[in-house]
């Protein structure tokens, strides 16, 4: 693969700039028009892009076409966003005067993303950064470069403009760090670790950029002894096992009520021992390989760790290597029980098919023990009971919460992030998305003719005795003339 360095991504930069005035003086609907069509030739490729992706980076076939999927979604909510991109219209505190809001572009955005949503998290992020005017320099994983370069095709068959969308390829020490700290690149929208988005964002900082970062999880479905227990367990699987675990999403914790912890944890070892591992191109196959040995090597290492550190490993915890497996970069659905809250295990993000299981008393110390993470993505109850429901969605401290649904699955209309280290406080996908890539200008126009003063002369008209109109300050006669 080729590796880009300061030299193209300058090169990238400086084409994003000089396409910039003219793709924001392009209306706003007509930039959605393109992003329709992008999503148009996104679902007639479907079937194509979700194959390149499942042989580059593995995700089994179903979860590919989703991913692609919930790019086809994004741009179809882009475009419809492009003819309602509402301001504000206020009225002023003076006469004949005018004062509204609209949303300006912030200018040339980096989008840094990673491997394991190679279509959908680009999407995210470049579709509403074009809507909003911006032109964009795109810097994906060095894992999944021609999904990434397929995506941008897409984008210049649906006749996105030259410059509008540049693409480099590299390291992310040289080439994604040369993107973030280029002057001519206004924010930066990155998916990644939080070890990365601190450096981004420090970089960031220094310069006053504006920068979203979106890094990951630790989350945690939480089961009650009222829950459905079987649709518990499916949700578990999904959630766990789901892409492999490789999900900032991925649910990486059941926190399950005392009364009923057995009982679900034999269905859910049960359901983690049958699941069908293989390449994801075979539709009989659930679980598809880790991206690459060192994500195999960090999975296989939490094992470790988890061992080292007491709890029990109810299931997996090894690599496979039966028949064909072992020429993929294949693990096993992993379970570890006895698990206590404050465990590495229990605390860091292992982005692999791993789930532990930890005992709770009750509901309250359940919602204490999912909170009880330095990430705040996703976090889920089961429960058939509306009150512990409810105590639930207003407790736990996440930027997504699900009932009776595991911790995957966002849809593109919602606004997607997380509190504590999930990010800073920025918000992809739904309107929110476009708050990430735009600002807000205020306008006032003045059609009176005259000099007007804000909160000096807000009340002529009203005759307030403390705030004598300027231009006819003299006082009125004290009593009318006689007739
Ligand atoms: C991610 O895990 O990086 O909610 C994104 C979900 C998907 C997106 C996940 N729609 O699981």
């Amino acid at each position: 693969m080729a590796l880009g360095g300061g030299d193209e991504v300058d090169l990238a930069v400086r084409a994003a700039r000089a396409a910039l005035t003219d793709w924001h003086r392009t209306p706003w609907p007509a930039r959605a028009e393109i992003l329709l069509r992008t999503s148009l030739l996104l679902e007639q490729r479907k079937e194509e892009l979700a194959r390149l992706m499942t042989r580059e980076m593995g995700k089994v076939l179903t979860e590919a076409r989703g991913d692609v999927q919930e790019a086809i979604d994004m741009g179809r909510f882009m475009a419809g966003a492009g003819r309602r991109a509402f301001g504000e219209t206020v009225p002023s505190e003076l006469r004949d005067k005018w004062a509204m809001t609209m949303r300006q572009p912030l200018g040339v955005v980096g989008c840094i993303t990673p491997w394991n949503f190679p279509i959908a998290i680009p999407s995210w992020k470049i579709l509403p950064a074009l809507l909003a005017g911006n032109t964009v320099v795109f810097k994906p994983a060095r894992d999944t470069p021609a999904c990434a370069m397929a995506f941008v095709e897409v984008l210049e068959e649906a006749g996105t403009p030259p410059g509008v969308v540049n693409i480099v390829f590299g390291r992310g020490d040289d080439c994604g760090m040369a993107l973030v700290d280029h002057p001519g690149v206004d924010a930066v929208s990155l998916t990644g670790s939080v070890e990365v988005g601190r450096r981004v964002a420090e970089a960031c900082g220094s310069q006053l950029k504006k920068v979203s970062l979106e890094l990951g999880g630790k989350n945690a479905i939480v089961v009650m002894g009222d829950a459905d227990l079987e649709l518990a367990v499916e949700g578990a699987v999904w959630g766990g096992f789901g892409t492999t675990g490789q999900r900032c999403t991925a649910t990486s914790r059941l926190i399950v009520e005392r009364s009923v912890i057995a009982d679900l944890t034999d269905a859910f070892a049960a359901r983690a021992r049958a699941l069908r591992l293989g390449d994801g191109l075979d539709p009989e196959v659930e679980v598809g390989p880790l991206v690459s040995r060192a994500q195999l090597e960090t999975v296989d290492g939490y094992t470790q760790v988890g061992r080292a550190e007491g709890a029990r490993l109810l299931v997996g915890g090894e690599v496979a290597t039966e028949g064909t497996l072992e020429e993929g970069w294949f693990y096993r659905p992993t379970i570890f029980t006895e698990v206590s809250p404050r465990m590495r295990i229990a605390q860091e993000e292992i982005f692999g098919p791993t789930v532990v299981v930890i005992p709770a008393d009750s509901l309250e110390s359940a919602i204490g023990i999912a909170n009880d993470t330095a990430y705040g993505l996703s976090l889920a109850i089961y429960t058939r009971d509306l009150g512990r429901a409810f105590r639930a969605i207003t407790e736990l401290h996440a930027g997504i919460v699900y009932v009776n649904a595991p911790t995957i699955g966002a849809e593109i209309q919602l606004p997607f992030g997380g509190v504590k280290n999930t990010g800073n406080g920025q918000r992809e996908a739904g309107s929110a998305a476009l708050d990430e890539f735009s600002e807000w200008k205020s306008v006032y126009i003045d059609y009176s003719g005259r000099l007007q003063r804000a909160q000096i002369d807000t009340m002529r008209g009203a005759a307030h005795p403390a705030n004598p109109p300027p231009s006819e300050g003299a006082a009125p006669p004290a009593t009318p003339p006689q007739g």
